[in-house]
């Protein structure tokens, strides 16, 4: 009936079909608003038309506002004459018929229709707070009329996505389809059901009040997770908005609140954040035409605490996962490592005692590597150690069906000398989990030379598959995460030496925005797993930078928490890190030793000798070809390392200081502390042409 490039009019009889086509998503990009409001008039105009309906071509109705077009010059229409103005003036009435996504401008356009139906796999939320903004198309206003203040003060402050069943219960949608149905024929069936209803039930006519305690109490809730940041608390004030002031008003304070948000940097470095999380999906360099294997049977070798945690990864998504280890008791104890884990989240309210049972119902521990060889995907998770590995990976070589994947979970080791114990070196790559495995997202993919694309491929969609975010790394020692991150962890003990406390650096990294400082985080993980890796380290290379105050604690047997001891001191049965003098006058001994002169340090000093120490080591990597691109780095910071997200990722906060003041810094360090930091080509290059981090031109992948 009529032909827009992404919006198209369709008619069933005398219903009207607004059909949204802007793959993939239907992100609300150029035309489309602008289409639907065409449509919608021309509908109306239509005297054979009675009701109409809104819906998506392709995968989704419509996932929002096309982020791309935020910060840029982009035009929005006057307040009443937005689709959602123009669609709440509709004599005749709309079904927002929903599959998919309707998230964001998505859902505010489905609140904008009289009435919404789904199928039960359709997900709708307000996710724009992940992105730095506030639902400013009315969302704010029309979702506490639906659902009450505070259901949505806790959808909109969390952006998460509710599922279609969840959404019909909380009031959001009229209708959910039974599996199966055809969403077109049964939204035009709809239409016609509630042609003449009249009035028009608009969410905006309802009212919504709410005490107003709940509003300071949603404040208090969320300052642990929104430390530093606006857009929670504007998405609060705007819900606030919505509960003390007509309609009209509302929206008008929602439009306040959204400009002050849309260009701030918080929403920037949101914004940077996601397409990072996209961009890093993609392995340029790869043929095009391969298709990742399509695993199925996936097994895990080694029941501790990363094994564990990768089986309840795999178990977490809906596979079935062999589990076994060298003798039936460590099997038992990972097994019972994994009830409590499971446990400890039934007791948290995170996860029902039913999805437990299933779960725990898919990890079927096995007795040796017969019952695994006709598996299609094997992660390996024993001790990291070579010489451990290597015979684990001769033997699956051995046993396992010749097509099948070998993946080892090491966070250092070389993967190229642990595929050539193998015959199917192009079918071995590293799949590098972080601790908690179950629970952090990052996947880093280690790619040895020998490894097929389809390897590489495979490895990458297994941590989409069970929900990681996977980021391809080179084979060098430590990867990409763990390499850049490695001057970081020294500097901040070589600090300690210069006089700072760990107390002292751990509140400035918490002040910057980290969960907790890398100190306290030492302590949770274990001194002794580091001290391990820098004896190999200083065995490796008469050079290496000693770090004498970390060995010391080591020696002393303080391994951090599971000992009560290590940067800190821990009480009995709690994890509360409490200052100790004991470690002050280890720290101040061993400076004594060394002959380090004593100085105070600003909060900054501290910030910058931290991760420009990192930054540095992150463009030798990509100097060296070791990663595609700056922001895989900083989705790697994201997810392994608890940076702040609303800061970007370690490369782009980087670029907020200026590739040459930070370039200028690190070559004055050069002169006053040595080779250590030395600025490396690539930073030197980027400085001398004023190019931002994030633009640099990598070498290609080795
Ligand atoms: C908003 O609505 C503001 C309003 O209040 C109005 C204010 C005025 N824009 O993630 P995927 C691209 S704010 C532009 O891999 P999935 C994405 O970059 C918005 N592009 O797929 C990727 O491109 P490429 C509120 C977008 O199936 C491709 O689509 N909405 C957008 O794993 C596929 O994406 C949101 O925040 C977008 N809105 O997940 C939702 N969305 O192929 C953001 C996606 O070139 N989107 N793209 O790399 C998502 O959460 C996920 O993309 C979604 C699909 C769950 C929809």
């Amino acid at each position: 009936m009529s032909e827009s490039p992404v919006v198209r009019l369709e008619k069933d009889g005398d219903v009207a079909l607004i059909i949204v086509n802007y793959p993939p998503v239907n992100a609300l990009g150029p035309g489309v608003a602008d289409g639907i409001v065409d449509c919608l008039n021309k509908a109306n105009a239509d005297p054979s038309v009675k009701s109409l309906v809104l819906m998506g071509d392709g995968r989704s109705f419509i996932a929002g506002a096309d982020i791309r077009g935020f910060g840029t010059n982009r035009k929005r229409p006057p307040i009443g004459q937005r689709t959602y103005d123009v669609m709440d003036a509709s004599p005749k009435p709309i079904v927002a018929a929903i599959h998919g996504y309707a998230l964001g401008g998505g859902l505010e356009n489905a609140m904008g229709c009289h009435y919404r139906i789904a199928v039960p796999s359709a997900k709708v939320g307000l996710p724009e707070v992940l992105i730095g903004i506030l639902p400013g198309g009315g969302g704010t206003q029309r979702l506490p009329r639906l659902v009450g203040a505070q259901t949505a003060l806790e959808m909109i402050t969390s952006g998460r996505h509710v599922p279609a069943p969840e959404a019909r219960k909380l009031g959001i949608l009229d209708e959910v389809l039974p599996e199966g149905t055809d969403l077109r024929s049964a939204a035009v069936a709809y239409a016609r059901k509630v042609a003449d209803v009249r009035p028009l039930p608009r969410v905006r006519d309802k009212s919504v009040t709410a005490d107003p305690a709940i509003f300071d109490a949603m404040r208090k809730s969320i300052a642990r997770r929104a430390r530093n940041q606006t857009a929670p608390y504007h998405c609060i004030a705007a819900v606030e908005a919505a509960c003390t002031m007509d309609f009209e008003a509302g929206i008008r304070r929602e439009n306040e609140l959204f400009l002050e948000l849309e260009n701030a940097d918080e929403a920037k470095a949101l914004r940077y954040a996601f397409f990072a999380e996209r961009e890093v999906a993609k392995l340029p360099d790869l043929p095009k035409d391969v298709a990742p294997y399509e695993f199925k049977d996936p097994a895990v070798i080694g029941a501790g605490t990363m094994g564990g945690g990768i089986a309840m990864s795999f178990a977490d998504f809906g596979y079935d996962v062999k589990i076994m280890d060298a003798t039936q008791e460590a099997l038992d104890r990972g097994m019972e490592r994994i009830k409590a884990n499971y446990a400890t989240s039934v007791k948290r309210g995170s996860l029902a005692q039913e999805e437990m049972e299933r779960r725990l119902a898919r990890i079927h521990p096995v007795a040796g590597y017969d019952d695994i060889k006709d598996c299609d995907v094997v992660v390996e998770a024993v001790f990291e150690r070579m010489d451990v590995k290597k015979p684990v990976f001769a033997k699956l070589d051995e046993v396992m069906r010749p097509d099948a994947f070998l993946f080892s979970n090491t966070s250092a080791l070389d993967m190229d000398d642990l595929a050539s114990v193998t015959k199917r070196a192009d079918k071995v790559a590293g799949t590098h989990f972080f601790s908690p495995a179950n629970v952090m997202k990052l996947l880093e993919v280690v790619r040895p030379a020998e490894a097929s694309p389809q390897t590489l491929m495979t490895a990458m969609a297994l941590g989409r598959k069970i929900g990681k975010i996977s980021a391809m790394a080179g084979n060098t020692d430590g990867f990409v995460a763990n390499r850049s991150r490695a001057p970081f962890n020294s500097e901040m003990v070589i600090l300690l030496e210069e006089g700072c406390l760990p107390e002292q650096v751990d509140k400035v990294m918490v002040d910057f925005g980290y969960p907790m400082g890398p100190f306290a985080v030492g302590d949770l993980a274990g001194l002794d797993i580091g001290a391990e890796g820098r004896k190999r380290r200083a065995a490796a290379n008469p050079n290496y930078r000693k770090l004498p105050i970390a060995d010391k604690l080591v020696e002393m047997g303080r391994y951090g928490q599971k000992t009560g001891a290590g940067w800190y001191r821990y009480e009995k049965g709690d994890r509360t890190p409490h200052p100790d003098p004991e470690v002050a006058a280890i720290i101040k001994q061993v400076a004594a030793e060394m002959g380090v002169p004593q100085k105070d340090f600003t909060d900054t000093e501290i910030l910058q000798r931290l991760l420009f120490s990192s930054v540095n080591e992150a463009c030798r990597i990509l100097e060296e070809g070791k990663a595609y691109r700056a922001s895989d780095v900083d989705v790697m910071w994201l997810h392994g390392f608890g940076f702040p997200r609303y800061r970007g990722g370690l490369m782009y906060w980087a670029d907020g200081i200026g590739v040459k003041n930070v370039y200028n810094q690190i070559a004055a360090w050069h002169q006053q502390y040595g080779e250590r930091w030395a600025p490396s080509k690539l930073l030197r290059e980027l400085a001398e042409t004023n190019t931002p981090f994030r633009q640099a031109k990598p070498a290609p992948f080795a």
